[in-house]
């Protein structure tokens, strides 16, 4: 743990991270300034309850002498390591840590991690689920949407923390130091800020620096660029798949998910694929990851089975909304790269009617060309990536220039038949149209809804 009572800290980015992480700073008795690039007026709700803790606000842009003046400097993980500002912090010596390091120095109890560039959130809840149908003391948290900061006050040594883990979180990781880890797949990513795929792919492995011997990594042993993972790691590797078995981890054999604890041990069945009420092939590799994981924590292979079967699909991930005249609606706003994407247009066999774009990440989509041809009737674009999303894939699939969600929305549900899907699966973050890609979910639920509300009027 480390000594913040009247240490000057400065706090970059004030979105939740950032709100939470000043106010525990400021509780431990640190001097807390927060800096943010939004003004002063688009703050108004978070600046006067900072005022009253004793924080001090910069807001309208980051100022170097700000910067300069501090003990220590925490970071959102939206800020990029690469701002000027930190970037001459760190020249003049000064420690700069991310919101999951400063939890990770203050957090108790054991810490099962995940990480992944899809899958987390689903793999995460779930492990959180598993871990309490088991009877363990758990909190869930990261970014899954409840920052790490916010969880340390509740924990105990007994807790298990089950931590969703995103790169920008891991990237400037030091200490944080998971017991169980997981790496669901690493495909890329969140290029515009890491620069390269390699890049990226170093900051998930960041998830086991810390580890040693007596820790686990969980790794997907059909993802090529995950399984190379296993060479750079000090701890004991598990593996998972989908494909084939495995030395040591959790696959599927005959219909079953299967497990081995040890290379020697007996193979136990943990229940039939049939009882997996969550759609797509993607979803059997979320389950089969986090029964390994699960397993490793400690808990039976029954609770395990109860907790999966009584799962239920996460908000915004492949989430089933409604049946309009036949057409099913299916909200996947949380697929914001064209890995993401391809998994949730494989989950149905064909007639889909897909709504792609929104803010750009460097992404090819060239890469969905077969998956498109395949199973995809027409594509409808929104958002800034719509020019270059159309340049790739003109002659591919047919395509409608919407602009907006309300027009794709509209677009797609005239031209499905019965037995079609419309899905939400943008390829693409939202942040051009919209505030979150939670935000971006809920206007199309409530689009799709207000479709069924006028059908059934004029019906
Ligand atoms: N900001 C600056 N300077 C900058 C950049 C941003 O001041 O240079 C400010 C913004 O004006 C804004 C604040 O920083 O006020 C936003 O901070 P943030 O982007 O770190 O957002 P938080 O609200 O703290 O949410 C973060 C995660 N967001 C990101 O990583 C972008 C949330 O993940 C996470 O749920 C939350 O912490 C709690 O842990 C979201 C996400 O999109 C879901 N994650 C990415 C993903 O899943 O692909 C990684």
């Amino acid at each position: 743990m480390m000594e913040l009572k009247g240490k000057k800290v400065l706090v970059v980015g004030l979105g939740k991270s950032g709100l939470a992480a000043a106010l525990f700073l400021r509780h431990k008795g640190a001097q807390v300034t927060v800096s943010d690039v939004r003004s002063a007026e688009s703050l108004a709700k978070e600046i006067p309850a900072l005022l009253e803790e004793g924080i001090m606000v910069e807001a309208g842009g980051h100022g170097l002498l700000t910067f300069r003046r501090q003990d220590l400097i925490v970071v959102s993980p939206g800020v990029p390591l690469d701002t000027p500002e930190l970037v001459q912090a760190r020249s003049f010596g000064l420690p700069v840590i991310g919101e999951l390091e400063l939890a990770a120095r203050f957090l108790k109890g054991k810490i099962l991690a995940i990480t992944g560039s899809n899958g987390k959130t689903t793999t995460t809840a779930l492990l959180g689920a598993i871990l309490e149908e088991a009877g363990f003391p758990v909190l869930v948290g990261g970014n899954i949407g409840v920052p790490v900061i916010s969880l340390v006050e509740q924990s105990s040594d007994e807790t298990w923390c089950v931590l969703e883990v995103s790169s920008f979180q891991l990237e400037s990781t030091e200490q944080f130091h998971p017991a169980v880890a997981v790496i669901l797949n690493i495909t890329p990513d969140h290029l515009d800020r890491h620069g390269s795929f390699e890049n990226y792919a170093r900051a998930k492995e960041r998830i086991f620096a810390a580890q040693s011997g007596s820790d686990a990594v969980v790794l997907n042993a059909d993802n090529p660029r995950t399984a190379q993972a296993a060479a750079r790691s000090n701890a004991q590797v598990l593996w998972f798949s989908i494909e084939h078995s495995v030395r040591q981890g959790a696959w599927v054999d005959s219909g079953y998910l299967v497990h081995r604890g040890t290379h020697d041990g007996e193979v136990e069945r943990i229940m039939p694929l049939s009882k997996i009420p969550l759609k797509g092939e993607h979803n059997v590799e979320n389950v089969v990851a986090a029964v390994c994981a699960a397993r490793q924590a400690g808990a039976s292979a029954a609770a395990i089975a109860r907790a999966i079967e009584k799962f239920q699909a996460v908000e915004h991930r492949l989430e089933y909304v409604a049946t309009v005249n036949g057409v099913e609606f299916y909200n996947d706003s949380k697929a914001t790269n064209v890995d993401a994407t391809a998994k949730a247009i494989a989950a149905f066999s064909g007639g889909v009617h897909l709504i792609l774009g929104g803010k750009d990440k460097g992404s090819d989509y060239t890469t969905l060309s077969d998956l498109l041809r395949q199973r995809v009737r027409a594509v409808y674009t929104i958002g800034s990536a719509a020019a270059k999303i159309e340049s790739q894939l003109r002659g591919v699939v047919s395509l409608h220039s919407c602009e907006t969600l309300e027009r794709a929305v509209n677009t797609a549900a005239t031209a499905a038949r019965a037995g079609e899907v419309v899905l939400l699966a943008p390829a693409c973050s939202s942040f051009d149209q919209f505030d979150s890609y939670e935000h971006r979910g809920r206007v199309f639920k409530d689009l799709v809804h207000d479709r069924r509300l006028t059908m059934r009027q004029n019906a």
